[in-house]
């Protein structure tokens, strides 16, 4: 492996370093169970509180080594007392992550929340999201990560324009909220929900929020919220250009938000991805130094624990083989205009085994080079599932 590496100029030491510093967030509602609006089938062991949630994503982290942190979905994941919850955190080695606002599950917002025509709606919807705010500060926190549910189903519905404006004008008042170093992530997904029209449907309407909101506002790529085949690697590209690629929330699709564990259908768009942002680092790029690299997936039929352990390590595959590739070499196949030259560049890095060297840097950590034969040997699945009673699950369709 070293000797192959090192014929293309590549110091493996170096790429192993950066493979232990390079570190994702795991999400709490991944721990709990979740399922389709047909079925919320249970899963033996599956946390039900975020004292369980946060215990879960700490084995996470004892078998990979680089999930030191948790985002959390208000009011999902809601608590009296934060300093406990944080204290609680950092006695398993963890801290929270990215506070995620939840705008879709009250009554009051069957026809949007931040873009509201009502104006009482909109300020509850603003409201909530300034909780967020201090419950961020409360666990020291630098991530606000919005998602806005609302849109149209009809056209003639509502304003168009109308929704816009209201949407700017929330998130001004958000945005002026945020101490400093607090960062507002806007998310964008084109459907869903809502099905005419969604008020953040792309990279594009995110950017031109966050560019007028200020320098605090930046935009999150959902790997699933995409249009099928839309190119993710070139959004990350004109996002990093822009200096406002905040983060990510990786997962995987076939059809819509699935969902599915991040890199298990489309790798090499995750190895693209992932080759941009190296790209980019190796110019100096100072927007490439800052991104939250966040999961948010919820498995509705896999063993939770093992799901996330399985889409940190996929991650971590995509992340190491960007690291080969010979950036000298492609710089200069692009020079020459070397069409299939530029792409064997990658290709020689896409089709390189890694997992060497993902098992040296966890050996290198003192952890056991397979994250799953570690996981396994704790004991620990058996162990909730024998200890942790089932909540009544949840169907979303009547009928299913
Ligand atoms: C949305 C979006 C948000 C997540 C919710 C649960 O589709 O991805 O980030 O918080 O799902
Ligand atoms: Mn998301
Ligand atoms: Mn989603």
């Amino acid at each position: 492996m070293n000797d192959h590496l090192r014929k293309q100029n590549i110091d493996s030491d170096a790429v192993v370093e950066k493979i232990q510093h390079f570190t994702i967030e795991t999400p709490s509602w991944g721990y709990g169970d979740s399922g389709t609006r047909f079925k919320v089938f249970h899963w033996p062991g599956a946390a039900r509180t975020l004292r369980e949630k946060l215990a879960d994503a700490a084995q996470v982290n004892a078998v990979m080594g680089v999930c030191p942190s948790v985002a959390i979905h208000i009011p999902w994941d809601m608590e009296d007392d934060w300093q406990a919850v944080k204290d609680d955190a950092h006695a398993l080695g963890l801290r929270i992550g990215a506070v995620n606002p939840n705008l879709f599950q009250e009554d009051s917002y069957r026809l949007g929340s931040l873009c509201h025509i009502d104006k009482t709606v909109r300020q509850r919807g603003i409201a909530h999201v300034l909780d967020c705010i201090q419950i961020a500060q409360a666990v020291d926190s630098d991530i606000i990560s919005l998602w806005l549910a609302e849109g149209t189903n009809y056209p003639g519905q509502d304003s168009l324009r109308h929704r816009r404006s209201r949407l700017l004008e929330s998130l001004q008042t958000i945005y002026a909220a945020l101490p400093a170093g607090m960062r507002l992530l806007i998310e964008y997904k084109f459907f869903e929900p809502a099905f005419y029209s969604t008020d953040l449907p792309d990279w594009g309407t995110s950017l031109l929020m966050a560019q007028k909101l200020g320098p605090q506002a930046e935009v999150l790529v959902d790997t699933g919220h995409h249009p099928q085949d839309t190119n993710i690697p070139q959004i990350v590209a004109q996002l990093l250009d822009e200096g406002r690629l905040g983060g990510f929330h990786f997962n995987d699709r076939k059809y819509a938000d699935d969902d599915l564990i991040a890199g298990s259908l489309n790798p090499f768009e995750l190895f693209c991805i992932f080759n941009e942002i190296v790209d980019v680092s190796a110019e100096g790029n100072a927007n490439a130094g800052r991104i939250a690299y966040m999961i948010d997936q919820s498995h509705n039929i896999e063993p939770k624990i093992e799901a996330m352990i399985q889409s940190v390590y996929n991650i971590q595959i995509a992340y190491a083989k960007a690291l080969l590739v010979d950036r000298a070499a492609l710089r200069q196949a692009q020079e020459e205009s070397s069409v299939l030259g530029a792409y064997r560049v990658l290709q020689a890095a896409y089709e390189t085994d890694v997992r060497p060297l993902l098992a040296e840097a966890r050996t290198r950590q003192g952890l056991h080079p397979d994250p799953f034969a570690a996981f396994e040997a704790s004991g620990y699945a058996e162990r909730v599932a024998q200890e942790r009673t089932a909540l009544a699950t949840t169907s979303g369709y009547p009928g299913a």
